[in-house]
């Protein structure tokens, strides 16, 4: 048995779904050992291009090289793959990266790849699954990787083979109910109804609510459908780039956010503006979470991001 390095890689259509599929694929020619975490990937050569998702699996298998390639190219052409250019858009790459105790130099087959000692979205899943993978002469993966420079390579999801829905998501919609509903005691204990004087702390707690409202209205609306309370997109949801969501990434977390503290400012609820201050680092992890997930789905998310870089209040934050 030999135990092999199997980089895959995809920048077209669902990306996921032919990882996924690439997977499958393998697991009917030997056995499936470590799977690393799924990487978003910037282009690296070739014509321009979306991002890849990238990953690296072991398969352990009695094929010798040469037949597994073969049957690696089975794999890749079963998912539609199309040879049109060098380094150009695909819907999976598979490659074999390195092998236990085995080099090869053969005009079309060399292990380890020869780019590999130089890629970031190779090195990094690889030294998830196999640290010491020899990748060149005396360079373990890991050594390489050191040496690599920055390429843009980002963490999505350390489980993605599974398709059952994650249980994080649930977390987050669990603890925003229990702060909502923390602020709502807060304000009904702590807080004074108005005796109709306007200071100034009423007046800015006014203002705040009336744009937070408005902010969470206009984004909801815009979302349509594809509103939902848990930060899985709805399954034939769009990405929307439109409307506030051009000056802002989630502006109904900004907006719901500014109104609650709007509100415990015109009740005057000290702990109530403590505890809505609260939401933006707890909406901060959920967007987090949120944006690896829309980045899985939507290629163009990547982009979206470096073009919208604020997340909850259009010019502020
Ligand atoms: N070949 C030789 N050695 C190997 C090996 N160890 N594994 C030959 C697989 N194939 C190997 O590959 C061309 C030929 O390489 C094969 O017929 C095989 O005989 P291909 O899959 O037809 O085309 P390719 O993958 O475009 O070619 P190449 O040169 O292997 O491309 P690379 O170097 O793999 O780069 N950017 C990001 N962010 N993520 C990516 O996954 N991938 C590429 C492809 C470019 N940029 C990328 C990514
Ligand atoms: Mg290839």
């Amino acid at each position: 048995m030999t135990k092999y390095a199997l980089g895959l890689g995809s920048n077209m259509g669902d990306r996921l779904a032919f990882l996924r599929a690439g997977v499958a694929g393998l697991a009917t020619l030997g056995e499936i050992g470590n799977v690393s975490t799924l990487y978003e990937t910037g282009p690296i050569g070739g014509p321009d291009q979306g991002p890849y998702l990238n990953a690296v699996v072991l398969v352990e298998t009695d094929l010798v090289a040469s037949e597994l390639l073969a049957q690696l190219h089975v794999i890749e052409a079963d998912q539609k793959r199309e040879r049109k250019e060098r380094w150009g858009a695909r819907t999976l790459d598979l490659d074999i990266i390195s092998a236990s105790g085995l080099a090869v130099d053969e005009p079309d087959l060399q292990i380890p790849h020869p780019r590999a000692r130089n890629r970031e979205f190779v090195l990094r899943p690889l030294v998830d699954v196999w640290p010491d993978a020899p990748i060149s002469e005396g360079v373990t993966a890991q050594m390489a990787l050191k040496a690599c420079d920055d390429q843009g390579v980002d963490r999505l999801a350390r489980v993605w083979l599974d398709t059952s829905p994650r249980w994080a998501g649930r977390v987050f919609v669990g603890g925003q109910m229990l702060w909502f509903t923390t602020i709502a005691l807060a304000l009904a204990l702590d807080g004074s109804l108005p005796d109709g004087s306007a200071d100034a702390l009423r007046i800015l707690g006014t203002f705040l609510a009336v744009v937070g409202a408005a902010l969470a209205f206009i984004a909801s609306r815009r979302l349509g459908p594809a509103l939902t309370a848990v930060p899985e997109p709805t399954e034939d949801g769009l990405l929307i780039e439109s409307g506030p969501y051009r000056m802002v990434r989630h502006p109904i977390y900004g907006g719901v956010t500014l109104f609650i503290l709007g509100t415990s400012m015109i009740l005057d609820s000290v702990t109530g503006a403590v505890l809505s201050v609260g939401l933006f680092p707890f909406f901060y992890f959920k967007s987090e979470y949120e944006e690896r997930v829309l980045r899985i789905r939507y290629a163009d998310y990547r982009a979206y991001r470096e073009l919208v870089t604020r997340r909850f209040v259009p010019f502020v934050l």
